[in-house]
């Protein structure tokens, strides 16, 4: 028998309705800096304390690319008192803002496929942190769309996204599932340390989600065949949350800085950018492509020289910005979402035939790729 054909058949992107520049976030935590430094004056005169140093809009730009993000509250997030967001809990039987964030996203991905919820036999929210541990925002996400069948949640940091429809492409192929909803309601503005000069200004909220069906029953007007997937993992600390569920047994400060968001960037861009272009250049090769082949590649989206040194390491020359779309000036780093929401806003160009590259890279390290083709 034939090996069934998997296409991507609709996506969907929701942006939170706020805003944060360069400059604002900036002017908070430099203000933030002064006044801690003014109150922790004489354990720095000490040498007790290190003092806060001053961030600034031109490091920001030159070394990331990142202009501006998107957050789900910017509430508290600018309060020098607060440096964090205001989410209001909500009771067991309201729904959970990832959760809400999710359904914004999948209704538009569901639109895009032209599918109803009764089209969809799963459910998959993969992304870097999900707000509860159970029961599952993908669970949640079904019985809010009222759709059949089985959801489940999925963590990969960065690769979350890339993941999770490697596994929906293999349901597919395998008949397990017809048509999968792949979520990723990135909500990391509640783990960013808004008071680490180095890692306050990276991250924004956002959410993506693609159907992923049988090429039998798809019938939107943008479809892309799925050649193949390809995932590594390789365990580094360069990249790392210690916040956990065992947070609470530890007797430790669950707000510490080692409980939020933190890197070594450096050794992340150095090991990290070789192993993407390694990753993408074997996976292309397993099709029979080379790199010039490919029409447009929609990557991770951390950082703007990372994106120009591994494209200019697989093509041997500066890609155009149409060739690899950036995203992450105006969205900053989305963890997972971030080559899916270049994908949302640059695929309707493509022609039949067309080949196209989804990549993401980050903690782990994990790396996920899938080769697709316009239909
Ligand atoms: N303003 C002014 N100066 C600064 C600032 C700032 N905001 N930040 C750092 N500096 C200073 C440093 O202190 C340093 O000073 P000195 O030379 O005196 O020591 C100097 O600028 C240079 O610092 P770096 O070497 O750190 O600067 P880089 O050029 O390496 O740029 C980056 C820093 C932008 C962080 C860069 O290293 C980078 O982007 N690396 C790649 C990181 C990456 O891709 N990480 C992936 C993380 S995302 C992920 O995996 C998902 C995790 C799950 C989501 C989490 C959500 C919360």
């Amino acid at each position: 028998m034939p090996s069934k054909s998997v296409v991507i058949s609709g996506s969907g992107l929701w942006t939170p309705e706020y805003k944060i520049t360069n400059a604002e976030l900036v002017e908070s935590y430099n203000a933030w800096a002064d006044q801690y430094n003014q109150q922790h004056q004489h354990e720095i005169d000490q040498g007790e304390l290190t003092g806060k140093p001053q961030s600034s809009v031109e490091f920001i730009e030159k070394a990331s690319g990142i202009k501006s993000r998107y957050v789900y509250a910017k509430e508290g997030v600018l309060d020098i008192n607060r440096m964090k967001p205001r989410f209001p809990e909500r009771s067991d039987d309201e729904l959970s803002q990832q959760a809400e964030i999710a359904l914004a996203a999948a209704k538009k991905a569901l639109k895009a496929a032209n599918k109803q919820a009764s089209d969809i036999d799963a459910v998959i929210v993969s992304c870097a942190y999900t707000q509860r541990s159970y029961p599952a925002i993908a669970i949640e996400v079904q019985d809010a769309l009222g759709i059949e069948g089985f959801g489940f949640d999925m963590l990969v940091a960065c690769s979350a996204a890339t993941f999770g429809l490697h596994r929906a492409y293999e349901m597919v192929k395998a008949g397990s599932a017809g048509a999968v909803l792949v979520i990723n309601p990135e909500l990391v503005s509640p783990q960013v340390n808004y008071c680490d000069r180095d890692s306050h200004f990276i991250f924004g909220d956002v959410a993506t989600a693609m159907v992923i069906e049988g090429a039998d029953t798809a019938t939107s007007e943008h479809q892309f065949e799925v050649l193949g997937t390809k995932a590594v993992t390789k365990y580094s600390n360069n990249i790392r949350s210690n916040f956990g569920f065992m947070s609470r047994a530890q007797d430790t400060d669950p707000y510490a800085p080692d409980k939020l968001f933190h890197q070594n960037g450096r050794s992340v861009f150095k090991e990290v950018c070789p192993m993407a272009a390694a990753h993408l250049e074997a996976h292309l090769l397993q099709y029979g492509f080379t790199t010039a082949d490919v029409r447009r590649w929609w990557l991770h989206q951390a950082n703007i020289n990372m994106n120009l040194l591994i494209v200019k390491k697989l093509l041997g020359r500066d890609a155009s910005a149409d060739e690899a779309p950036i995203v992450l000036d105006e969205y900053a780093n989305t963890a997972s979402a971030g080559s899916m929401i270049a994908f949302n806003l640059h695929h309707q160009d493509l022609q039949s035939g067309d080949i196209g590259v989804l990549c993401s890279f980050g903690a782990g390290y994990s790396i996920g790729s899938l080769v697709i083709k316009k239909r």
